[in-house]
């Protein structure tokens, strides 16, 4: 590609599996080398003040949990940083703990028997996927950029259709980049089908906004009034709710647009 020509090659996102013939059961003492047995990508670094802010984040989504198990329709995990990206052991995608995952995770202990997980940022909520994919009880479905050309590139492709007992009870919704809200909507329509056919007792809902048509490094074009409509639609699927805050850098517009998923839902 010529555009890049004149750029350092620096790798930004790999797949964690061992891969290369490099070992797996000798980890290195050197500090920077293990963090990276646990790291997806160059971009969630581990700073003064990450991890209690990541257990802080968790901490709000089992309370958001909590209050739902005690008869709350809805209840937002309103944290910086964001969960879907991370794994059962690993962070990337400045996640570090996967907020969804708690969440969901709650819900079950608290003894709902079926829970389901719709996640509507602009990227695929890698992390969620990995922790339930070889499980029935919890199902998870995914509307997000195409992984051939979006982060995190290697997860999130339409075959990947869970493992095991897990069989069947994935779904990915990948679309291109530069979709729009008709096709979005209609494409809502069918995670919200799979998801009532699966006759969840409680949703778990991934929030990204970075499905803005501002939204400085994501390519759908929801528009803000979107929002409302697609709060009202979560609403419609008449199940407690429990939504986490994950993507969404259009700073101007990122508070309207949540309120906007709120006040549909109130709706
Ligand atoms: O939903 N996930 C995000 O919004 C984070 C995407 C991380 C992109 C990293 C680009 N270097
Ligand atoms: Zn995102």
């Amino acid at each position: 590609d010529p555009t890049n020509a004149e750029r350092d090659a620096l790798p930004s996102v790999w797949p964690l599996a061992a891969r290369h013939g490099f070992r797996t059961d000798a980890p290195p003492l050197n500090f920077a080398a293990r963090l990276g047995q646990y790291a997806f990508d160059s971009g969630t670094p581990l700073m003064a003040g990450s991890w209690a802010a990541a257990r802080e984040g968790a901490a709000c989504a089992l309370a958001a949990a909590q209050a739902v198990l005690g008869g709350e329709r809805f209840a937002m995990a309103l944290t910086r940083p964001p969960g879907h990206h991370a794994g059962p052991n690993y962070m990337g995608g400045y996640c570090f703990i996967n907020n969804a995952a708690v969440a969901a995770q709650a819900l079950r202990d608290g003894g709902l028997q079926r829970v389901a997980v719709l996640d509507v940022d602009y990227h695929h909520g890698n992390g969620t996927q990995t922790i339930f994919y070889e499980r029935n009880d919890v199902f998870t479905a995914s509307i997000h950029g195409d992984p051939r050309t979006e982060y995190p590139f290697f997860l999130g492709h339409a075959d990947e259709r869970g493992a095991g007992d897990g069989e069947g009870f994935n779904l990915n919704l990948p679309l291109p980049r530069g979709t729009g809200f008709e096709v979005w909507w209609a494409t809502l329509q069918t995670a919200m089908q799979a998801v009532s056919d699966f006759a969840p007792q409680a949703l778990v809902v991934p929030l990204g906004l970075d499905t803005f048509e501002g939204d400085p490094i994501s390519g759908f074009k929801l528009r803000s009034a979107d929002y409302l409509q697609v709060g009202r639609a979560i609403a419609q699927l008449g199940l407690p709710t429990v939504l986490t805050f994950e993507g969404g850098y259009a700073v101007a517009e990122v508070g309207v647009n949540t309120v906007n998923v709120l006040e549909g839902l109130r709706g």
